[in-house]
């Protein structure tokens, strides 16, 4: 069976971790969000890409959900010492060699998939780990900073004001020319199966859909769509997605989400749509958005539980099939 997920970082990741427990002889592809990715100290960070190559290879710092387990932080610390713009970003002494051979990668003129899959040659990931474009993006965030209107990327949105400022407009530049990397729009085509997993529908789900080609290809493909909440009750599980939906006047809720994403059959990406327990009385809602919707335990404390919401993910999607 062929499993496409369009994946986030920490949250999608994640939810990848319980499918191929799920399905273990499913040939699974990850279609990654770059727009979060940013040059730091002239370097090429991709965030997600390395946050799912690193959870899907336990190299990933568990309680983070970013960078390396036992990492270090001289080269941080050497950079702070030096006053550098950007040393309030989490560069770790390991995760460093990872920016410093993508942006070799790039430098000799390979693309981003070349460089993921330079990457992956050290890391075997149990899947397909593609980029959505190998066309630089970047989600950047419209604030008031200080008094002042600024428009800052997305990192540092994140990590220097940890999204405690206004959100006014979210623009990812370079997303109206990007094209699908190669292998992107295929995955989406032959697949048995296309996943939504809890990522942010802004800052992740969205671009992956934002490049043209790829949300075609999720409207139209036809294998059965089917999108994980990322919010129970009225709050984000992580992340930032309270600020930015609020920010952009989209109902924080798992219906609210579902409506923003769209009923397949009107021209949205959505046949169905996982929402908590607790969020029950959204399914009327979702009914009438003609999306088939369930109500199953969302939270993905520990391996089991996440498992469990992939199982009940390829359950819905069985369905769906009919
Ligand atoms: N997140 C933080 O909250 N603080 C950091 O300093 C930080 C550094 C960082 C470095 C490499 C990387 O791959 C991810 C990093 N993240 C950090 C997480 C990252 O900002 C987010 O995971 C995504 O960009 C949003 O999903």
């Amino acid at each position: 069976m062929r499993i496409t997920v369009l994946s986030g970082g920490v949250g999608g990741s994640r939810f990848v971790q319980g499918l191929l427990a799920a399905a273990p002889d499913a040939d699974v592809t990850v279609v990654v969000n770059t727009a979060d990715d940013v040059w730091m100290h002239g370097l090429r960070v991709s965030p997600d890409l390395d946050t799912a190559m690193y959870t899907l290879t336990d190299a990933i710092d568990p309680e983070r959900g970013w960078g390396r387990r036992d990492e270090t932080w001289h080269a941080k610390e050497e950079l702070e010492a030096y006053g550098a713009e950007q040393a309030w970003f989490g560069l770790g002494d390991r995760d460093l060699a990872t920016h410093l051979v993508r942006s070799m990668v790039l430098r000799e003129g390979g693309t981003l998939s070349d460089a993921t899959r330079r990457l992956c040659e050290r890391w075997q990931p149990p899947v397909t780990l593609l980029p959505m474009s190998d066309d630089e993006v970047e989600t950047h965030i419209a604030t008031t900073v200080d008094g002042a209107d600024v428009e800052i990327h997305f990192q540092e949105f994140w990590i220097r004001h940890r999204a405690q400022v206004p959100v006014h407009a979210v623009e990812v530049h370079g997303l109206a020319d990007a094209v699908p990397a190669p292998g992107v729009v295929e995955a989406v085509l032959e697949a048995d199966v296309v996943v939504l997993p809890p990522s942010n529908p802004i800052v992740s789900v969205g671009p992956i859909l934002g490049v043209r080609a790829v949300g075609e290809a999720v409207r139209t493909t036809r294998a059965p769509v089917v999108g994980v909440s990322p919010i129970i009750g009225g709050a984000a599980v992580r992340g930032m997605a309270d600020q930015l939906l609020t920010g952009l006047g989209i109902e924080l809720s798992a219906g609210g989400v579902a409506r923003h994403l769209g009923a397949r059959r009107d021209g949205g990406v959505l046949d169905g749509w996982l929402v908590d327990a607790s969020d029950a009385d959204h399914l009327p809602g979702l009914d009438a958005l003609g999306v088939v919707g369930r109500a199953v335990p969302l939270w993905m404390r520990d391996p089991a539980t996440t498992r469990r919401l992939a199982e009940d993910t390829l359950a819905l999607a069985d369905e769906l099939r009919g």
